[in-house]
């Protein structure tokens, strides 16, 4: 099994994030966070390129994993950890014949179900949820509730990352339902001061 080892896993929206998004990452790497997920869905690939490569720069600085969302393209060619597959992307199995062994796969799920499937298919991590109401409920559908998590951790060997609405307060009631680590955008990138609340987020995971 490859090893995932980082408890805090930031996810980017350039739609949330108060000053440019590249400052936003660089401010949370400050912080402390160790592994970071590009994920600008509506970008286009050559601007999307530009940026990953940017992105890789400053992660590399701070000795951070980058993933990339989907585009497993884009991740080898900025040299990214891995890559962040969801239910409709390039199959895990499929992506692990065209990169190297080291290359780490995650993929999102939203059942149980959805979660035996990635771990069978070879994912290296999932994240699981969304376990609150996220702000975007639109866009990640009801929450699934914070239970469902130390159920698949029952049957599942690979780490699970909770997330959807993933904050300070409720960090606590996620871990002691047997999360390895939470995932989450707003919670950091929606800050006024990304610095220190990563550093909040961090010294809680510790
Ligand atoms: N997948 C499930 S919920 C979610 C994703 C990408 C959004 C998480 O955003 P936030 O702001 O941390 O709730």
């Amino acid at each position: 099994m490859r090893e995932i080892d980082f408890k805090l896993y930031l996810i980017t929206d350039r739609g949330v994030v108060k000053k440019s998004l590249i400052d936003a990452v660089e401010d949370a790497l400050k912080g402390g966070v160790k592994a970071v997920q590009l994920r600008e869905k509506s970008m286009p690939t050559g601007e999307l390129t530009t940026l990953a490569l940017k992105i890789r720069e400053i992660t590399s600085k701070y000795s951070a994993r980058l993933f990339i969302n989907d585009r497993v393209d884009v991740a080898m060619c900025c040299s990214a950890d891995g890559v962040h597959l969801g239910q409709n992307s390039m199959p895990v199995n499929a992506v692990r014949k065209i990169t190297g062994e080291d290359f780490l796969i995650g993929q999102s799920t939203h059942s149980i179900d959805e979660a035996f499937k990635a771990e069978d298919s070879g994912a290296d991590f999932i994240t699981l949820g969304p376990v609150y109401e996220t702000p975007s409920k639109m866009a990640y559908g009801d929450p699934i509730g914070v239970e469902i998590i130390e159920e698949v951790k029952d049957e599942l060997e690979i780490p699970v990352f909770a997330i959807g609405g993933i904050k300070l307060e409720n960090i606590k009631e996620a871990m002691e339902n047997k999360a390895d680590g939470i995932a989450l955008i707003s919670g950091i990138l929606a800050s006024d001061d990304i610095i220190n609340r990563s550093k909040k987020f961090m010294e809680l995971l510790k």
